[in-house]
């Protein structure tokens, strides 16, 4: 009977203890928050999940978070703005320490951003840039991406050295939205020369089925089309299908080139139906969680945290492809 009573004591002893052990490390920053620091809470509005780009960007924001034992409030927009504001307004409410958002379009944030600053909570942006006023956020963590268009335009240069004429057709990123703006004019800044037209360019938002149904109308109205230059990887794709569904082959009857370097987009590289990618780095998160704890510190960092990114031709996507993380 003693016996009895000494083991379920012990067991309540051990329930006891396991549930203290739970309650000073469970949640994010468990260990911080038994010293008296609360766990940073970060608010993050993404965009959407639009592209292979935009998944691989999620996951890296998710997966950092956790290491970094940041709390993370994630919200996605679904490539809406009204729906972005909605975010940030309410990640206000909820006094985050911090605001981070890849913003849909560049425009329209003055009144947002100014109510974050108002209620004192530091806004970092990632991927995309915004025109406001620059003290209106603390910094930018993300890509060049005139500088992507440059370097594709690098390539058309070299691979249409000795043509006579070349006709494009674009397939645009989201209207407004920095990315498609920067591409652009980064690519026609060096892809001057008048052998070069531009026959169709219209957008595609960024989504495969938008590079298709895009790509299948340029096709109808214009069988004489040389080069595809695709702002991301997943309208080369949905366009890959479109030519082919038109009895074209990609890679050979139209070249391609595009910007992201996202595995379907490697694969479809290596296998010659895309002739050459830019990269654009989506695995921001480590970055983004370093900068908020620094910006929380009171540490001064750069108003602009670029990413560093290479370019691939088809044999080196088949070097890369077995090691790449996305
Ligand atoms: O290139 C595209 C995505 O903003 C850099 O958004 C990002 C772009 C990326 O949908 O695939």
């Amino acid at each position: 009977m003693l016996r009895k009573i000494s083991v379920s004591l012990a067991g309540v002893l051990v329930l006891a203890l396991a549930a203290c052990g739970g309650s000073s490390s469970g949640g994010a920053g468990g260990s911080s928050s038994a010293a008296g620091n609360k766990p940073l809470v970060l608010g993050f509005s993404q965009v959407g999940s639009e592209s292979g780009w935009r998944s691989a960007n999620t996951e890296s924001i998710k997966s950092a978070a956790k290491d970094a034992a940041v709390d993370l409030k994630f919200s996605d927009a679904q490539q809406k703005q009204e729906n972005q504001i909605k975010a940030l307004r309410s990640f206000i409410q909820q006094k985050v320490s911090v605001i981070s958002f890849s913003p849909v379009v560049t425009t329209g944030w003055d009144t947002v951003l100014k109510e974050a600053k108002d209620a004192k909570i530091p806004v970092i942006l990632t991927d995309r840039s915004v025109d406001s006023d620059p003290s209106l956020y603390v910094t930018l963590v993300g890509s060049d991406f005139t500088q992507e268009g440059v370097k594709a335009g690098n390539w058309v240069n070299k691979e249409f050295a000795d043509a006579a004429t070349v006709n494009i057709a674009e397939l645009q990123g989201t209207t407004g939205s920095a990315p498609a703006i920067e591409r652009k004019k980064g690519f026609f800044s060096v892809v001057t020369d008048k052998k070069f037209n531009l026959i169709a360019s219209q957008t595609g938002d960024f989504t495969r089925a938008g590079g298709k149904q895009v790509m299948t109308a340029f096709l109808k109205a214009h069988p004489d089309i040389n080069l595809l230059f695709a702002h991301n990887d997943d309208m080369a794709l949905g366009a890959i299908e479109a030519i082919e569904a038109a009895g074209k082959v990609p890679g050979k009857d139209i070249k391609i080139i595009s910007i992201d370097a996202v595995h379907d987009g490697m694969q479809a590289l290596s296998d010659g139906k895309i002739n050459y990618i830019v990269e654009c780095s989506p695995l921001l998160g480590p970055q983004l969680m370093d900068t908020a704890k620094k910006v929380l510190a009171g540490q001064s960092v750069e108003k602009w945290i670029k990413t560093n990114e290479s370019e691939f031709d088809s044999t080196q996507a088949k070097t890369a492809l077995p090691t790449r993380k996305y």
